[in-house]
């Protein structure tokens, strides 16, 4: 085993590619999103920022090459989904990629291991610089994913890998010199494997997923609605056929028949692990997934937005703040009457 091997191993770390071309494969795809007006509210998209993402040396002048993570959290939704299915639930859900990294906000929880990472990294290149890209970073990650070998762009645009599907969030560090001729393990592009299903499109309630591009319209997106808009907006339509999403949405890869398979492969969920998944999350079962859903709102109700910011302090749902966590539960308050 070489040496990247052996820290990745280290760092428990299972699927991961390397590439050394800057250059986006997809940003003609993505510059054609834009131009349709398929980005909507997602502004911070366009524009300067969004021509960035065409090379990572936009962003990274030094860029030489970059070493790409999937971190799976496909257990988790096995997990939560025992949990969904369960008495205790109340019938709202949170995606799963909330709960998968212990209630905390991935972009804490994972830039912390890829600073450790980065720490073995340096002692092995001393001279080396490491930057890493991990959601929020200019970058088109799942290009940067596809072209590291780490799975193909599924209809829904979600990279899906063959062994482990589509639960996993994608984090890379940027290395100034180039690490490919280092790594035993060569890039090889996956292929399509959607073949002829459509399950994706055909099982999202909202209708969010254009077919011939196979992106998404993301005004239409629950996701959107849920965890990028922060003030009183209107559901978009379709939502009430949706599960009672209140931050996220992962329909399109629960219905994905890559991820059912990693789902059904895997060991039957006991009991302690649902336990543990609570306790893990505790903060978030707690406000937003046990009570009544009139109980629910008016503690937030009851509460200063400082409030809501302390209590859930680190959490991806204070992303929402108060106001928009409220608006996303009242929507179902309001399907009631
Ligand atoms: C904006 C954004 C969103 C928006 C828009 C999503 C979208 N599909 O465009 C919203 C808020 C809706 C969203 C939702 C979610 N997101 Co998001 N999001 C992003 C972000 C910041 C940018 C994505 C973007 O540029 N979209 C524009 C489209 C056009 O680009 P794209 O999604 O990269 O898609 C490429 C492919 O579609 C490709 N392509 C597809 N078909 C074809 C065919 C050809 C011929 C070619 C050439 C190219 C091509 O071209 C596109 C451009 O490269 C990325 C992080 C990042 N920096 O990249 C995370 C990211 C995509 N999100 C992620 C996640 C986890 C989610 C959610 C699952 C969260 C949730 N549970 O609610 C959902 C999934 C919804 C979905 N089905 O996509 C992960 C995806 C990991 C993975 N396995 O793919 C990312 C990579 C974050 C991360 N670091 O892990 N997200
Ligand atoms: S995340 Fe939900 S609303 Fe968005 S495209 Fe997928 S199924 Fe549709
Ligand atoms: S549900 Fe079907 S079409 Fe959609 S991403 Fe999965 S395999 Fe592809």
């Amino acid at each position: 085993m070489n040496e990247i091997s052996r820290i990745l191993r280290k760092h428990q770390i299972k699927k991961w590619g390397v590439v050394n071309d800057p250059l986006a494969h997809s940003y003609e795809h993505y510059k054609k999103w834009l131009e349709r007006g398929d980005h909507g509210v997602l502004k911070y998209l366009e524009g300067e920022r969004g021509e960035k993402r065409e090379s990572i040396k936009n962003y990274y002048e030094d860029f030489r090459s970059a070493l790409v993570i999937a971190y799976d959290y496909s257990r988790t939704s096995k997990v939560s989904q025992a949990f969904y299915e369960s008495e205790a639930s109340n019938g709202l859900r949170i995606a799963n990629y909330v709960l998968g990294f212990k209630g905390r906000d991935y972009h804490f929880e994972l830039r912390e291991k890829l600073e450790e990472l980065a720490k073995d990294f340096k002692e092995l290149y001393p001279n080396v610089e490491i930057k890493h890209s991990l959601d929020t970073q200019p970058v088109l990650e799942r290009d940067l994913a596809m072209r590291a070998g780490l799975g193909w762009f599924g209809k829904n645009s979600m990279i899906i890998n063959k062994e482990i599907g589509s639960y996993f969030i994608l984090g890379a560090l940027f290395f100034s010199e180039d690490i490919s001729s280092d790594v035993e393990q060569k890039p090889s592009v996956e292929v399509d494997h959607c073949g002829n299903c459509t399950k994706c499109i055909d099982l999202c309630p909202t209708e969010a997923i254009d077919v011939n591009s196979r992106t998404l319209i993301a005004d239409k997106c629950i996701s959107t609605f849920s965890i990028e808009l922060f003030k009183e907006a209107a559901a978009p339509e379709g939502m009430e056929k949706g599960r009672g999403e209140i931050y996220g949405c992962d329909i399109c890869q629960d219905v994905c028949p890559w991820n059912k398979r990693v789902i059904r492969q895997s060991d039957d969920v006991t009991v302690e692990e649902i336990e543990d998944l609570k306790q893990r999350n505790q903060i978030l079962f707690d406000l937003f997934l046990t009570d009544d859903l009139a109980v629910i709102i008016n503690k937030l109700e009851a509460m200063s937005n400082r409030e809501y910011r302390r209590v859930t302090k680190d959490t991806p749902v204070a992303r929402t703040g108060r106001v928009g966590m409220l608006k996303n539960l009242k929507f179902y308050l309001d399907l009631k009457k």
